[in-house]
């Protein structure tokens, strides 16, 4: 069959090979309201539940989904925990990026065979929907990738979770359809160590980079490059600070996080202009470059089959490159520290990141470091 020989194929150039974006976790002070917020603000749906309740003692976990994308929101429930000792120091942000994996024991043994350091050696939890097998590595700072197997699985989420519904209180979608990418911040000089991480040990390939010059404004710098696992369904772009005139924004991150850690999480949609608006209504922030962005938008990118009226109204930006275009947005970060914010993307062919408003967006970053006093 062709499928089987294209899986055979790919199996055998890629020595980690990944079905996509299992879950993200999210360390938070208060899970109950982080869970309502990303229901009332982003549409995500109530999904499941672990906590007291399911014979847990020391945490309580809400997870939300939209379409593929699934968060856990986790607080716990005493003092002197890792969790807590994590928002402690961080503030709320991504502890774990999980990878649905056909085999996690493999994964997890092929990485620590490359040099990985160990999370969590591979658990297999049931219930009576099956079972599913879990294992971890650290990656950048004290964020981790959980490699999750759930192929002998069809409950609801994981076992341990028990369906939470909420007949009451269930706000619509607003259009988030999957996770396109997720950017880690790293410290000074780091970025080629994660870049050489993600190769050596996961079997990636740096797709995209930018340096110090496509990135910089007149006051800040950064550099980045892009990782992506063989079926370009994981992208992890890995920003490290540069030499600028004033602090860069990777800079102010790694001070407010006290660490290395995820940046912001892309996620996209089929018909950015309905979801911005959505999110807008719902009280999601949004990052505001010039309007004098889009007197020059149609020259930059040619036609496209938006009207600039509605993207100039939302604050949606554009970039094109050979094959094809996409739409962007920023949100404001989504935590009192200035560290993780969204990413809204649509991407109509254009498979890079958007390097065309790099300029715009960076400068409207610093506008948001001046007024809170952090563009020194
Ligand atoms: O993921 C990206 O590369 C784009 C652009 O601090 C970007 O979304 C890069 C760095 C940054 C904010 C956005
Ligand atoms: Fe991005």
């Amino acid at each position: 069959m062709e499928a089987n020989t294209l899986e055979k194929q790919h199996t055998e150039q890629d020595f980690m090979p990944i079905n996509g974006t299992d879950y993200v976790e999210l360390y938070v002070g208060n899970s109950l309201q982080a869970a309502h917020y990303y229901k009332t603000a982003f549409g995500f749906q109530s999904l499941a539940h672990a906590g007291l309740a399911t014979g847990l003692k020391d945490r309580e976990s809400y997870v939300v989904v939209q379409d593929k994308i699934r968060l856990v929101l986790t607080s716990p429930l005493k003092s002197g925990t890792t969790i807590g000792k994590h928002i402690d120091q961080h503030g709320d942000g991504v502890k774990v990026v999980a990878l649905w994996v056909e085999d996690a024991t493999q994964a997890y043994n092929t990485a620590m065979e490359k040099g990985a350091r160990s999370y969590q050696e591979p658990i297999t939890e049931e219930d009576t929907n099956g079972k599913v097998v879990r294992a971890g590595i650290y990656t950048y700072g004290e964020t981790v990738h959980m490699f999750v197997e759930r192929k002998d699985y069809n409950g609801t989420f994981l076992p341990g979770f028990t369906k939470w519904e909420t007949p009451d209180y269930n706000p619509a979608p607003t259009g988030l359809k999957y996770v396109d990418h997720m950017v880690g911040n790293v410290g000074w000089n780091k970025m080629n160590h994660w870049v050489n991480f993600y190769e050596q040990v996961m079997g990636f390939k740096n797709i995209l980079s930018f340096d110090d010059n496509d990135i910089s404004t007149e006051y800040t710098a950064l550099m980045s490059k892009v990782m992506s696992n063989g079926n370009g369904r994981i992208k992890f772009p890995i920003n490290e600070p540069a030499e600028g005139k004033k602090k860069s924004q990777v800079e102010e991150y790694l001070d407010f996080y006290e660490g290395e850690g995820v940046q912001h999480i892309a996620v996209a949609t089929d018909d950015i202009i309905k979801t911005v608006r959505d999110l807008r209504s719902r009280g999601v922030e949004f990052l505001r470059v010039p309007d004098t962005y889009y007197d020059v938008v149609t020259d930059r990118v040619g036609e496209i089959d938006e009207d600039i009226a509605p993207l100039k109204e939302l604050g949606i930006l554009v970039d094109r490159d050979d094959e094809g275009y996409l739409l962007q947005i920023f949100t404001k970060p989504v935590e009192p520290r200035p560290t993780m914010f969204f990413e809204i993307i649509q991407r109509k062919g254009a498979q890079s990141f958007g390097k065309g408003n790099f300029k715009a967006l960076f400068e409207a970053i610093e506008r948001e470091q001046e007024l809170r006093g952090t563009l020194h």
